[in-house]
Formats: C-alpha cells, structure tokens, sequence
C-alpha cells in the first residue's frame, strides 16, 4: 500500500494530539510524519509510535514534499493553507476559516464524500457540533426530507481547547475550597468578559453576530446547508457550555416533509455507519458524555415523537467532539481519498 508524507499544523494541541492517536489506532499509511506548530511550541519533542519527533515551527516553506497536511485548527490555517497547497499538498482543515468558501468541499465522510473530488487542495472539516448533530439526521433525511430542525447544544468545555479544561478543574477545585473561582478563559478567550463554567452554565460559545446569535450558532445553521447541499431546510440553534469535561450533547427537534414510525428512523440510524442507538426508556439506556468520551461513534438516543407537531421528532445526540467532531472526522476524509484513489 502506498504511504504518504503527512504534516500536522497544530500538533502540540488537543486536535494535534487526537491526530496522532488516531493515526496510530488506524493503522494510517504514513511515511514522513512532519510535526508542525507555533513558535512557542516549536523544539518540543513527541515519542510517538517508539519515535522521536521534534516539533518544527510552521513556515510558509514547512509542506514541501507534503502529501496530506492535517490543519488541527485555529487563526493560523488562512495564512499556511496557500503555502500548503502550492507545495503539492492537500490540505484538510479544521478551522472555519474555509468552510463557507464556495470553492472549499466541506465534508463528513458518511454524509457527502462525493463532495470531496470537487476540491482544489484545500478541504473543510466542519464545526464539531455540525457534524455530531449531522451523523444522526443523515439517516433520517434518507427517509424523509428533513424540513425544520430546532437545537440546543451541551457543549464539553474542551472544545475551547487545553485552557478549558484546565479551567474547569481549578474553577472546581476553588469552588470546593470556598475559594474565589478564577475566569480567564470561557465563553471565548477573545471575549471581553469571562465566567466561570464550574458548577454554570454558560449561554455563549464564540463571539456574537449583529443577528443576537453566536457565531457557534450560526455555524451550525450555515455549515449543516452547505453540507445537506438543502437551503430551504430551517434551522434554529442555541449552543450551551456546560461544564462537562469531554464529549457534546444535543437535543434536535426535527419536522419531516412526511411522517414514518419511530422503528423506522431507530433502524435507519441503526445501520448507519458510525452511529450507535442506544435508547431504552426500560432499562434508563441513553447516551452521556461521561461514557462515551475516547469513542468513535456518535450515539443517539431519547428517540420520541413531538406530540406538539405533526411529523415531528425529540432526539439526543452525543459524540466526542475532539474525536469525531474533529481529529477523526480529518481523518476519515483523508481514508476516503485514499481508499478511492483520490489522491
Ligand atoms: O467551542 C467548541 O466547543 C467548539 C469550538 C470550535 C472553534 C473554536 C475556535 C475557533 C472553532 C470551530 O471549529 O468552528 C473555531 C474556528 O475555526 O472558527
């Protein structure tokens, strides 16, 4: 089997890491592994697969010989992706600097690999909770042409990176010592007030727009249209931190075009590849962030007709939004190439 020369921009952070397991894990065909990352992180050393690798500060010359560059996110993929691309690369990237360019494919695997041959270098890999939420309406789209969808996001705060996490648990730590919490982080280290998310929620993830919705929000209603390839279908999102160390939940509301049975949408998500149901009201069976942190799938669960509206449907979606939602989604898309001869 062929192997390539693979550069990840971004290795020292949670998504770098996420990389590096997964590529492991699967059993990724690589040849050159080349460690790329801001100045500050640059000289690191990473064992990895019994290797030392020495992270390299990213340059505009850091992708020749590049065959696949894994962008795990952040402000510097815009000035680096042109660099990539011209060096011979394809570029797949985590940030939402290219997702609602018009010439970028965004793309999860299970939904619209087709879009993926439309690429020229450079590939979208959707917000997190775009994608978790989209694993589950997928299959039930296929069914029945989705018309309306209504979200609200419990989102882990590691998706707000290392700095997150690391908040929570002091905040946690403080609090139970009747110490002061100390906020520097969320709702978005750019935001000109901070909060503290232990034992809180926090009603704003990212920045606002002029429409009163976050941009979190309004990435959700303009990346799951781009990816249906569907902009007549409705969409409404409030996206919630909650202080949850791993994993993002969502609760959807959905309005078909007809009605089907519940059976039919439990199977339908049941042979979708990378879904899990785990739903049963008997036995208290659904999904939680605490137990599937660390997985691959996107578990569905608390399936029920919305008795307020015809056609309608409650579902609750979870996923690792490091995993899936980012790292593996990457991932996957660079497998399909392969797997395809697309590259
Ligand atoms: O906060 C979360 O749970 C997800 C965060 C995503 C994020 C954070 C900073 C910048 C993104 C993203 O992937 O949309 C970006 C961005 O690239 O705009």
């Amino acid at each position: 089997m062929k192997k390539y020369n693979v550069a990840i921009l971004g290795a020292t952070g949670a998504v770098g890491a996420e990389f590096l397991k997964l590529i492991e894990e699967r059993n990724f065909p690589f040849n050159e592994l080349r460690l790329l990352a801001s100045k500050r992180s640059a000289g690191k050393v990473i064992n990895f697969m019994g290797k030392d690798y020495t992270v390299e500060e990213a340059t505009h010359d850091s992708f020749e010989g590049i065959d696949i560059a894994l962008f795990a996110g952040g402000s510097i993929s815009k000035e680096f992706a042109p660099y990539a691309v011209k060096a011979g690369a394809v570029v797949i990237d985590n940030s939402s600097a290219f997702r609602m360019d018009p010439e970028v494919p965004l793309v999860v695997p299970e939904v619209n690999p087709e879009a993926i041959l439309k690429h020229k270098g450079i590939i979208a890999n959707p917000n997190c909770s775009t994608i978790i939420m989209l694993m589950a309406l997928k299959p039930i789209y296929d069914l029945a042409k989705i018309k309306r969808v209504i979200v609200s996001t419990y989102q882990a705060v590691s998706g707000a990176g290392k700095e997150g996490i690391d908040e929570l648990t002091n905040q946690t730590a403080a609090y139970l010592k009747g110490e002061e919490m100390v906020a520097n982080i969320l709702p978005s280290a750019s935001a000109e007030k901070h909060y503290p998310i232990a034992f809180n929620l926090i009603p704003q993830i990212d920045v606002f727009c002029d429409n009163l919705y976050t941009k979190e929000e309004m990435k959700m209603v303009n990346e799951t249209k781009k990816i249906m390839d569907d902009y007549d279908m409705r969409i409404t999102a409030t996206t919630i931190r909650v202080p949850v160390y791993r994993s993002h939940s969502e609760s959807v509301n959905i309005e078909l075009e007809h009605d089907v049975t519940l059976d039919e949408i439990k199977n339908a998500l049941a042979n979708f590849p990378g879904v899990i149901v785990q739903d049963d009201p008997a036995t208290q069976t659904y999904p939680m962030p605490l137990y599937t942190s660390d997985t691959d799938e996107v578990y569905v669960g608390r399936l029920r007709r919305d008795e307020s509206a015809p056609n309608s449907f409650n579902l609750w979606v979870v996923g690792d939004q490091i995993r899936k939602g980012a790292a593996l989604n990457t991932l996957q898309i660079a497998e399909v190439m392969i797997k395809n001869g697309w590259i």
